[in-house]
């Protein structure tokens, strides 16, 4: 078979094979395949080396895409003795250790070629031979090792068409390891009809690749089975978090990433590498997670930032991590309530309204003690005076650092103006100075009793005597007026005990029993009233001497004769005292009134009684029993300030010797009058004398020697009650309003106790000083009647302020404490409406029955509901069934710490309200506007069945009211003529 026989019996079907393949183009061999000889990348002529030179034969072909191919064909199957070597040029080796041989043929299958001799082989052999350089030409066959065999795995198949369909073979083989620079590869032919479409020799290696953020490079593994460890190197903006390795197979794959790389702050993982975070994101760690959002009131106007930037008015506290929001100081506590208990006051507030974003509030409270002080420096107008308080101030818990919305303050001077300034905090206030705010609180301390003494000394004992001095009261809130010391036998163990009065800090106990061992306790006294008694204190009286000792039964019968003369000149002196009707016990001391209780029954109250100085036959020598006479020439008179029905009153100043001037109010009694107006004048000074309160005003002494007859009292700077208040119409607050009627409360119970019956409390007679403080006023007996405009003369002569008045008295002259009481009701209404005239414009006349009817003044306006019923309930008309002033008193104290409780006012009407409660619904028809009155918040408070506590008062049904007769009625004109049909029904009532 000639040489263009054997190309036609083999081309056509291998042009016909690679029209079949189209899928084998274009080839993309895998990533850690490197090629060191492709036959197909050749296009011009392989230059390989074929022998003998009619063995292996290099032909020309396209592939699909008609890329011309460069093929080797040998079919020699025809001849014997077949020996054709094709070998390729010299390949160099590179790193590779070992190398892979692909090869790509075609194999005619040997039953398929007809007339062959038996010479027909199915397969040929490839071999190689290493060398350190390209031997050229150079061929010889016995260097060559032989790789493998090759046979086909497919050979041609007849179809059914009769087409021949030629299979593509394709064999790798494993070459090495190589240890010199380059190869050759050979291919035998020993009589098989082959072609070699492609020869690719390749090796692999581990590519280059970024695992872990860390970066490895191309690898080429070893020969032998072992794994080759890598060292990773981190991507750029990036750190070791762990030293990155892996390890690269034969295979050429990566094996075992450990380790790994994280991004820098700032920056973060997108692709296998570390971006800066965009705007608006932040990344303020090492780590590759995403950059986050800039938290709210932040922002980040930059890549890569590390952290946001707080907004304008927003903070972050150094301890915030970047994280969080940024956060302002919180707006101030709300709603600040104080509830005062003498000198201590609870503050409490709300939770702020804005947080500022924080939870890690806190509250301080800076307290701080003002006073209004004027250019002088005086008190007396001018700009608030603030300053820090006293250390010795207590704040429980603490003053600073508060978790919770309230606090105790304690240790407070009475009587004073505080400010409390409170202030929420949160963990960016320092930051920001300008932005904090307080809400702030004044209080005024009320009068609080003096701390208990603690300290006494015993100076000096005799056998009948002892000398003591004691350490004034840690905590005196206010002037001690006196101390009261009481002593007892300690065997006696308090049943019968002996108390004196001191002003100083020391005192003499005489007329001991020798040889016997006393208790003794000392408490203070202020205008507050008695602080608790000191601990007890005990002593011993010295011994008696030895002859007295020897003497005792004789001294006994002496002690007896002189106690059986005594108590006969006692008698006497008894009587004689009766007869006088003067039960007053007077002290040889000014200092020390002595009063003596036996077998614990107090004889005589803690407060003396009063005495009626039309008791003394001399009304003089009441006057200087009571009063001190003051020289003229120590009073400056500056300017009259009112008229008195005995003369002018001025204000001036009062200088004794070795005393500090004060401001003194001084009453006149004008020229030519008769005995018994100078009696009745100076009557109110020996009566005044007696009290000694301090919300009575206060007598300093009389001038009677020289004239004009002067009574000098205490200065009060805002004059009469109801003509101040109608002057600061609704100025004050509700506990202001309280606090002043407290004190008159007070001074009344004084009054009630020493047994002394006002007859005319009403605001007119009521002083003030610069402090709010209201004194009781205007004494006299008949006369405080007949100089008060508002007197009225009864029908059986007398005049009264009927308004203010009590029934009882009005119809029969029943003049008590209770009467008083009712008196105050009437103080009450004028306080809680600033001075308005109670019943306004009716006459006495219809005054008289309205209330005789069961009338009564309605509440004025915005009143406290509990101050309402206070009033009613001094308005009853069954006398024992009003208040007693201690009562009062309570309940003022009880509203004054809670003043919550004035809260709930007593109805919505507006001043001048003209309205009067109705006492029985059967007798006067209820309007309509009644039924809207029951729904008013307050109408639980007009109870009054009997006096009860302020606690019970707000509980008492519409029910109740009724029970008691009291209904409300309006409006105005209904009242009036209600009141007038009353009127026909009526007898007329004695006035
Ligand atoms: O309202 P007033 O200014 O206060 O007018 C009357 C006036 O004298 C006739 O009583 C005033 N007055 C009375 N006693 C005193 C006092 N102790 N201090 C100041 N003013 C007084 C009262």
């Amino acid at each position: 078979m000639d040489c263009n026989a054997r190309s036609l019996l083999f081309i056509l079907p291998l042009l016909l094979l690679l029209s079949r393949f189209p899928s084998a183009f274009p080839i993309i061999y895998p990533p850690n395949e490197v090629n060191l000889l492709d036959s197909k990348a050749s296009q011009g002529e392989l230059g390989w080396i074929s022998y003998p030179s009619h063995g292996w034969e290099e032909i020309s072909g396209v592939d699909e895409h008609y890329t011309p191919i460069r093929t080797f064909q040998v079919c020699n199957v025809m001849e014997y003795s077949q020996n054709n070597w094709l070998r390729t040029n010299w390949i160099a080796r590179q790193s590779a250790q070992k190398v892979y041989v692909e090869l790509k043929f075609t194999l005619r299958d040997c039953n398929s070629i007809p007339l062959v001799l038996g010479t027909c082989k199915e397969t040929f052999n490839l071999l190689y031979q290493e060398t350190d350089e390209n031997q050229g030409g150079h061929f010889r066959e016995h260097l060559f090792s032989k790789i493998d065999t090759i046979a086909a795995d497919e050979s041609f198949t007849q179809t059914d068409l009769g087409d021949r369909i030629l299979k593509l073979n394709t064999e790798v083989r494993e070459v090495g390891p190589l240890t010199k620079k380059g190869f050759y590869l050979a291919f035998q032919d020993v009589g098989a009809c082959v072609a070699l479409v492609s020869v690719r020799v390749y090796f692999k290696k581990c590519p280059n690749t970024v695992r872990n953020l860390a970066s490895f490079p191309d690898t080429v593994p070893m020969d032998s089975q072992s794994l080759v460890e890598v060292k990773g190197s981190c991507v750029n903006h990036s750190k070791e978090e762990e030293p990155p390795r892996m390890y690269c197979s034969t295979e050429g794959e990566w094996l075992v990433p450990i380790g790994k790389c994280l991004c820098n702050p700032g920056y973060e993982e997108r692709s296998n590498t570390c971006q800066m975070c965009r705007a608006g994101f932040y990344k303020s760690a090492v780590g590759n997670a995403e950059c986050p959002k800039c938290p709210p009131h932040s922002f980040s106007h930059h890549e890569g930032s590390l952290h946001c930037g707080c907004e304008k008015n927003y903070f972050r506290a150094e301890d915030d991590p970047p994280s969080m929001a940024c956060t302002r100081p919180p707006s101030p506590p709300r709603n600040v309530i104080s509830s005062i208990n003498e000198t201590s006051v609870i503050l409490d507030w709300s939770w702020p309204e804005d947080a500022g974003g924080r939870k890690d509030i806190t509250f301080t409270v800076v307290c701080k003690r003002c006073r209004v002080v004027g250019a002088d420096g005086s008190s007396n107008g001018g700009a608030l005076r603030c300053e820090p308080c006293r250390n010795n101030v207590r704040f429980l818990p603490r003053a600073a650092g508060l978790q919770n919305t309230t606090v105790m303050v304690c240790d407070l001077l009475a009587h004073t103006n505080y400010t409390f300034e409170i202030e929420a905090q949160n963990g960016v206030s320092v930051m920001a100075p300008k932005m904090r705010q307080y809400a702030a609180v004044t209080i005024t301390t009320n009068q609080a009793a003096p701390s208990p003494v603690t300290v006494i000394r015993k100076e000096r004992t005799s056998r009948n005597s002892v000398s003591l001095s004691w350490q004034e009261p840690e905590r005196p809130n206010g002037i001690i007026l006196d101390y009261e010391i009481k002593y007892y036998e300690k065997e006696e163990q308090e049943t019968s005990y002996t108390i004196l009065r001191a002003r100083g800090c020391n005192v003499t106990l005489n007329g001991l029993k020798s040889n016997t061992a006393y208790l003794l306790q000392i408490r203070a006294r202020t205008a507050a009233g008695y602080g608790a008694s000191s601990p007890s204190f005990q002593f011993e009286t010295s011994p008696d001497s030895a002859f007295s000792i020897s003497s005792e039964n004789s001294q006994v019968v002496l002690i007896a004769i002189s106690s059986a003369v005594a108590i006969i000149l006692l008698t006497v002196l008894l009587y004689v005292l009766i007869g006088r009707i003067c039960c007053r016990s007077k002290s040889k001391h000014p200092d020390e009134k002595r009063l003596h209780f036996g077998n614990g029954h107090l004889r005589l109250p803690g407060i003396r009684t009063y005495v009626d100085p039309h008791t003394y036959e001399d009304p003089s020598q009441a006057v200087h029993e009571f009063a001190k006479e003051l020289d003229a020439s120590c009073i400056a008179i500056d300017k009259v300030v009112g008229a008195g029905e005995f003369g002018e009153v001025c204000s001036g100043r009062l200088r004794l010797p070795s005393k500090k001037e004060i401001c003194v109010a001084i009453k006149t009694l004008k020229g030519g009058y008769t005995d018994k107006q100078r009696r009745d004048f100076l009557a109110e000074a020996s009566i005044m004398g007696q009290f000694d309160h301090p919300n009575i005003i206060r007598l300093e002494g009389v001038v009677t020697r020289s004239k004009p007859v002067m009574i000098v009292t205490e200065y009060m700077e805002n004059g009469s009650l109801d003509s101040f208040l109608r002057k600061n119409d609704a100025q004050f607050t509700g506990i202001q309003l309280v606090g002043m009627l407290r004190g008159i409360a007070s001074g009344m119970k004084y009054l009630s106790d020493m047994g002394y019956v006002h007859r005319d409390l009403a605001a007119r007679n009521i002083l003030v000083n610069s402090n709010l403080v209201c004194k009781v006023s205007d004494f006299g007996l008949s006369r405080v009647l007949e100089d008060d405009p508002e007197a009225a003369y009864t029908t059986r002569g007398g005049k009264i302020p009927i308004r203010w008045t009590a029934p009882e008295a009005i119809a029969y002259r029943k003049f008590t404490s209770a009467s008083d009481a009712w008196s105050y009701g009437i103080v009450l209404w004028e306080v809680m409406s600033y001075g308005e005239r109670p019943y306004w414009e009716m006459s006495n006349q219809d005054v008289i029955k309205a209330v005789d009817e069961g009338y009564r003044l309605p509440p004025p306006m915005d009143c406290p509901a509990t101050l309402y019923q206070l009033m009613l309930d001094c308005w009853q008309k069954e006398r024992n069934n009003r208040p007693k002033f201690e009562q009062i008193v309570s309940i003022l104290d009880k509203l004054i710490r809670n003043p919550g409780s004035l809260k709930i006012t007593a109805n919505t009407t507006s001043r001048p309200a003209n309205l009067l409660l109705e006492r029985s619904s059967s007798e006067v028809p209820m309007g309509d506007w009644m039924d809207g009155m029951r729904t008013l918040p307050c109408k639980e408070a007009f109870s009054g069945v009997s006096y009860s506590s302020c606690d019970t008062l707000a509980k008492t049904s519409t029910e109740d009211l009724k029970k008691v007769g009291v209904t409300i009625v309006g409006p105005p004109k209904k009242i009036v003529s209600s009141l007038k049909s009353v009127d026909t029904k009526n007898d007329p009532v004695p006035v």
